[in-house]
């Protein structure tokens, strides 16, 4: 590993405020400070970068492409800086110039290409496998506006533009000699071949865009490996000049110079759920065509054979977004390189894989027809005979099974099932924990399942120690490499040598004054945030995680109003203060869950200034959610919220970030917490409400009526009253629509989330967490204990299955020689 000269890196950090801004550090702002740190770390890694790329090609390596619509990253610096392990040598340049790294940390405005977890997981996987070795490329879109900025007014959500590219990325490096050109639209037409004497399919009239790649660096941790993150950008292919004025071509020119502009505009932020937007799918097609097309040309410059791509090259599709992958690619064997149909087929088969990250039938991808085809005619035309052979296939295994078809055919109902040509593509389907892949193999992918069992694979998901703990949790990470050494930061099974110290007390108090320290942290966040003062001996109970009914927030709040009615009876009952964190952001149309957001505001403004409760409860609702202050809000958590209806949550990871910090888990049978409670012990966390089963037999037998228990019930009636009588909005119906969906539900059926049946039981859990917190010495033990068990949740661990049984990846050693 190459060593951080601390004096060189004072002087490059000079240089560049002088080139870039021409000032000197003191004129300079923090922002400009930021920059040219920024450069000076860029500039440090640049050989490494370059030397992992040498080594790749030496060895001639498999490479993994995770093609994603979605990379959440959050900031780069500090993680960069932490994994080269040059933290002590750049903090203390840096003061010695008279200047903070937190300040300068906290100018880079966080890379939002995601919405949630499935752009957070790519994000944790990259860091893996760069700190593992092995080669691979991240492929995405450089959008132009990431993940909308959540404002708070008057308790209402407001969406505000993310220009993070502001004042320029300087981790980037544009790569223009890369820019491969990807066309929509015109109509297909056979022409022959003049060299092979057979009919061509050519796509004519198309309009066309340039895509051009940014590459950012992914640094392991102290490896010299540098992975890339390849985002890609559409310009214009310059048509707009005088010839197409002469041509008549004017109207087409401006036509592609629109789609440009507009492909890489902004990412959608609808988390789990499907808007079939034609231009959602112009960006899919788009950056998919464009990084198979590299990958394809890139195996060529070094190989001859076409045919054995497979064996240099994986594509890993992050969710169905990707999936017309497997189109372009026969698309490119079939029609470029003049390969029969079935051996293109074969090809595909052995070089594509597909990750499923949801359950939820609004978030499964289907295009219509008429859409699919008048936007991308050649692909149309491919899916088109990848479902004629597909469907024969079915009938073939299941002759007398018409059902069989109408269940899996690729093209049915005018429509194109993006998830059914993956699986057909594929060679491997996986889940990404342990409960859902068991869903899919005997439930919502059945059919799929008995035809090709052997695709079947779980993958449990993972988070990166290195930025969740290491970077985010200071504190504790010293605490434990104090205890056992530092092993943990690349192999996290060795946190579990922790567990001895749960008995001592020594170690527990200094344990739970970390966690008091990070409380404190919040704590001050908070106030200058959110102008709220809260007790940082108070429970930190938090549930932080995109809005979205099957997750519960709603469950959380009204409970929060009945510990409220329930105090204001009982005054003087005994009650251990608690602070109800949450952060959310809603998708911009997603009305219900932004009137959940308005409930929990609410209900905050009541409860936090009525004096006669004496601070017992506070709301918060911590404004703008994001990587960042995600790292901040987890080290302070004592209770981690991971309420989903069963069956819902495919995985979870928020989860195991709380987990790692030494939050508790209160939370249903449902994704990763079922393997959290294996690894922590049930004694461990505080489980509650129905099991997938159940829920599942309660959707198919529709024995569940919420009114039984509003009738029944006085605590939740009078509860459910409050949302509709003026106890939290002079406007009666602000509310009245959350009010209708507990007891009547939607569409003739209860309410799907169960979220009255599970009232009760989660009451009870959350009074076990009040008495387990009351004995102090228990809830430590139990925190500490999270902590230690934590081992199998890091995606350094998932990556691993993955490169071994999926991608079969060796791992590369990097020499840097310069
Ligand atoms: C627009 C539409 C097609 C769509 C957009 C985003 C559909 C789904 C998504 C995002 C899904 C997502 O984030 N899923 C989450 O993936 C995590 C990583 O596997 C899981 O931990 C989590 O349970 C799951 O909800």
């Amino acid at each position: 590993m190459k060593e951080l000269n601390k004096e060189e890196f004072k002087s490059e950090v000079e240089d560049y405020v002088k080139v870039l801004f021409r000032k000197s550090i003191k004129e300079a702002d923090d922002q400009q400070i930021f920059q040219a740190v920024a450069y000076a770390v860029k500039d440090f890694i640049v050989d490494q970068w370059m030397a992992t790329h040498r080594t790749y090609e030496e060895k001639d390596v498999k490479t993994v492409y995770y093609l994603s619509m979605e990379f959440l990253m959050g900031r780069a610096l500090g993680n960069i800086i932490i994994n080269l392990k040059g933290n002590q040598a750049i903090k203390e340049a840096i003061e010695e110039l008279g200047l903070n790294l937190d300040v300068i940390e906290d100018q880079e405005p966080d890379a939002a290409l995601g919405n949630g977890g499935l752009g957070r997981l790519a994000a944790c996987f990259l860091d893996s496998l760069s700190t593992l070795g092995y080669a691979a490329y991240g492929c995405g879109i450089r959008y132009k506006y990431g993940m909308f900025k959540q404002v708070i007014e008057n308790g209402y959500q407001i969406e505000k533009p993310d220009d993070w590219l502001k004042y320029g990325n300087p981790f980037e490096i544009k790569r223009p000699e890369y820019a491969v050109e990807v066309k929509f639209g015109g109509y297909v037409s056979i022409k022959k071949d003049e060299e092979t004497g057979r009919n061509k399919f050519v796509q004519e009239n198309y309009q066309s865009v340039l895509a051009v790649p940014y590459d950012l660096p992914v640094v392991g941790y102290n490896n010299n490996v540098v992975n890339t993150l390849r985002i890609w950008d559409a310009e214009a292919i310059d048509t707009f000049n005088l010839d197409s004025f002469d041509k008549g071509d004017y109207q087409k020119a401006v036509e592609q110079q629109n789609l440009a502009r507009t492909i890489c505009e902004v990412l959608y932020p609808n988390d789990n759920h499907m808007a079939g937007k034609e231009l959602r799918l112009k960006q899919q097609y788009f950056f998919v065509s464009a990084s198979v097309q590299r990958a394809v040309m890139k195996y060529m410059e070094k190989h001859d054979d076409i045919r054995k791509i497979h064996e240099k090259v994986c594509f890993q599709l992050n969710d169905t977004h990707p999936t017309v992958a497997v189109a372009e690619l026969m698309r490119i064997l079939v029609d470029e390189y003049n390969i029969e149909w079935d051996e293109a087929w074969h090809i595909t088969n052995k070089t594509c894989a597909y990750t499923n990250h949801t359950i939820m039938s609004e978030a499964l991808e289907k295009w219509p027809l008429e859409l699919f085809s008048r936007l991308l005619p050649r692909i149309y035309q491919i899916i088109e005979e990848i479902n004629r052979r597909f469907v024969l296939d079915i009938q073939r295994a299941y002759p007398d099974d018409y059902g069989k078809v109408e269940r899996m055919a690729i093209i049915y109902d005018g429509q194109v099932k993006m998830a059914h040509l993956a699986i057909a593509a594929g060679f491997s389907v996986n889940g990404v924990a342990r409960l859902h892949t068991e869903i899919l193999k005997n439930q919502e992918l059945k059919d799929f399942y008995q035809m090709m069992p052997e695709k079947f694979n779980n993958k449990t998901n993972g988070i990166t120690q290195r930025r969740f703990l290491l970077h985010g949790n200071p504190l504790l990470a010293d605490f434990v490499t104090k205890k056992i050494g530092d092993d943990w930061i690349t192999d996290l099974k060795h946190i579990d040598e922790l567990s001895v110290y749960t008995d001592d007390e020594m170690s527990r108090k200094e344990f739970m004054n970390i966690k008091y320290q990070n409380k404190v942290r919040l704590a001050k966040y908070i106030k200058e945030h959110n102008g709220i003062e809260v007790n940082p001996r108070s429970i930190f109970d938090v549930q932080v995680k995109r809005l979205h009914e099957y997750k519960r927030q709603l469950l959380n709040i009204l409970h929060v109003m009945y510990l409220y009615n329930e105090l204001k009876k009982n005054p003087d009952k005994e009650f251990y203060p608690r602070t109800f964190i949450f952060g959310a952001k809603a998708s911009a149309g997603y009305h219900r869950a932004k009137s959940i957001i308005k409930l929990i505001n609410s209900v905050a403004d009541v409860v936090n200034n009525d004096k006669s409760i004496d601070g017992k409860i506070k709301v918060v609702f911590i404004e703008n959610y994001r990587v960042s202050n995600a790292e901040i809000i987890f080290a302070a958590a004592d209770v981690s919220e991971q309420i989903s209806t069963a069956s819902k949550e495919a995985s979870g990871t928020g989860n195991m970030k709380f987990m790692l910090n030494g939050a508790v888990t209160l939370g249903t049978m449902d994704g990763a917490n079922v393997e959290i409670v294996e690894e922590v012990g049930k004694e461990n966390a505080f489980i509650f409400g129905l099991s997938s089963d159940e829920v599942i037999a309660y959707e198919h037998n529709g024995q569940y009526n919420p009114r039984d228990i509003y009738n029944t019930d006085g605590d939740i009636r009078a509860v459910l009253t409050q949302l509709v009588d003026g106890t939290y909005s002079s406007n009666l119906d602000e509310f009245r629509d959350i009010y209708n969906s507990l007891l009547d539900g939607q569409g003739g059926r209860p309410d799907m989330y169960f979220i009255l049946k599970d009232f009760r039981s989660y009451a009870e859990a959350q009074e076990r967490v009040s008495a387990a917190y009351a004995d102090t010495a228990k809830w430590a033990k139990m925190a500490m204990l999270n902590t230690a068990k934590c081992g199998k949740f890091s995606s350094d661990r998932t990556i691993e299955e993955y490169a071994q049984e999926i991608w079969h990846l060796e791992k590369v050693k990097v020499e840097v020689t310069t």
